[in-house]
């Protein structure tokens, strides 16, 4: 299919309609949504999906003999295979649910705390959000295992140059993020994941900011563990997936004890129930798991390939006219980047910015983005955040860039 025709295809007005929360006013203007990085908003259809559970078949899954237990057990476990489908991951059992991204790390990194020794070796990137770094810190901790950095450059993209010469024998682990929520960069996980592999290690994908934008195809990538949030993705908060190569989710041990994830107890001795049940201990968000399966139906319907080629050209849209700015100097300016353009204006503190936009109507983040150590890199306390969905439309653009403007001479 030819640019022009995706473009025709890409009825952006007709899918707003999909999206109420597009049509409120903030401060008496029309809502301008460009915080998409933090959270995506949801579609009707998806809405749809949460009030039919509460109002038809809200009941706890996998213990009920009833038919409400029954029909929300099934509905639930379809959107497993939903997801399996969409990640394309060998078997169902794979995916694990979980109550987001954050959580996903910390589940494989408490697994890691009997499987590491003193002198073992873990690497991150200089990319990483604060829950791709906090987790593995904890791990050595616990272990004694050591944490190396690959480093980033001045255009925000790792240095793989610099990755080969951390990687040895000792080197266990590895965990990147397939896109960065502070500047947008695309990393070459494909490559990365081949080097980690080479050693012998293992590899965490978070692809908290790559999956409302890519369709990850975990078989393909050969990657040992990835994870995501179905709030980015067009889903509820509080849930969303770990994917782990069945081998890797079998050698580690569970994360949480409770309900759900036993196959016998005792005083004197549990077993645990298979996967994935091992790593799903408790109540889950049973809503939530139908729901993301629903989220990722609407996001498949408007395919994948559309929204990255939409979003591409609101990134360089609104790249272009930023650039021209006077004082404006946008931070990532990676070769291979998603739709987040993270900025600073002279001296001006990204908060009062933020603050002026969302008096009218616009929404963008400001700060440190969860990723100091970006920030220290660059020697700056945060920046403004504009990142867009494909429901965003080149006149907002235009808004928010006029907006701006009149901002910074406010502020001037
Ligand atoms: N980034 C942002 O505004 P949770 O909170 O568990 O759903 O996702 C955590 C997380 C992990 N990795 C990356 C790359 C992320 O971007 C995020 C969430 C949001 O950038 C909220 S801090």
């Amino acid at each position: 299919m030819s640019t022009a025709q995706k473009h025709i295809a890409f009825d952006v007005e007709n899918i707003r309609q999909d999206f109420p929360i597009l049509n409120r006013k903030v401060n008496g203007k029309p809502l301008i949504y460009f915080d998409n990085a933090a959270t995506s908003q949801t579609p009707q259809q998806v809405i749809d999906v949460i009030v039919d559970y509460y109002t038809n078949y809200n009941a706890n899954i996998h213990r009920g003999v009833h038919s409400l237990s029954q029909e929300a057990t099934d509905a639930y476990e379809q959107a497993r295979i939903k997801i399996q489908k969409h990640f394309n991951a060998k078997h169902t059992h794979e995916i694990i649910y979980t109550s987001g991204t954050t959580h996903g790390i910390n589940l494989v990194a408490n697994g890691f705390s009997s499987l590491l020794k003193k002198g073992d070796e873990i690497i991150v990137s200089a990319l990483e959000h604060h829950s791709n770094i906090v987790p593995w810190q904890m791990l050595c901790e616990r272990t004694g295992a050591n944490l190396k950095v690959i480093p980033m450059n001045e255009n925000g993209e790792l240095i793989l140059s610099e990755f080969d010469s951390l990687l040895n024998e000792n080197t266990k682990l590895v965990f990147v993020n397939h896109i960065s929520n502070a500047l947008g960069t695309i990393n070459p996980i494909e490559e990365i994941i081949a080097k980690a592999h080479n050693v012998g290690a293992a590899i965490l994908i978070d692809g908290a900011q790559s999956c409302p934008h890519i369709k990850p195809d975990v078989q393909a990538l050969d990657v040992d563990f990835y994870v995501c949030s179905a709030h980015k993705m067009c889903g509820p908060t509080g849930v969303g997936i770990l994917y782990g190569k069945e081998d890797w989710l079998k050698k580690l041990p569970p994360y949480q004890g409770g309900g759900e994830m036993i196959a016998e107890v005792s005083f004197e001795k549990t077993t645990y129930a298979d996967l994935p049940h091992k790593f799903e201990a408790g109540t889950p968000n049973i809503c939530g798991g139908i729901a993301f399966g629903a989220a990722i139906d609407y996001m498949n319907s408007i395919g994948f390939e559309n929204i990255a080629a939409y979003e591409n050209e609101l990134l360089d849209y609104a790249t272009e006219q930023l650039q021209h700015i006077e004082g404006l100097k946008i931070y990532g300016t990676a070769k291979e980047k998603t739709s987040v353009i993270s900025f600073n204006v002279g001296t001006i503190h990204p908060y009062d910015i933020g603050t002026i936009l969302d008096k009218m109507g616009i929404a963008v983040r400001t700060g440190h983005h969860c990723a100091q150590p970006i920030m220290d890199f660059y020697k700056i306390p945060g920046t403004i955040r504009a990142s867009f969905m494909f429901y965003n439309t080149k006149e907002e653009i235009d808004t928010f860039i006029a907006s701006l403007k009149k901002a910074i001479l406010m502020l001037s």
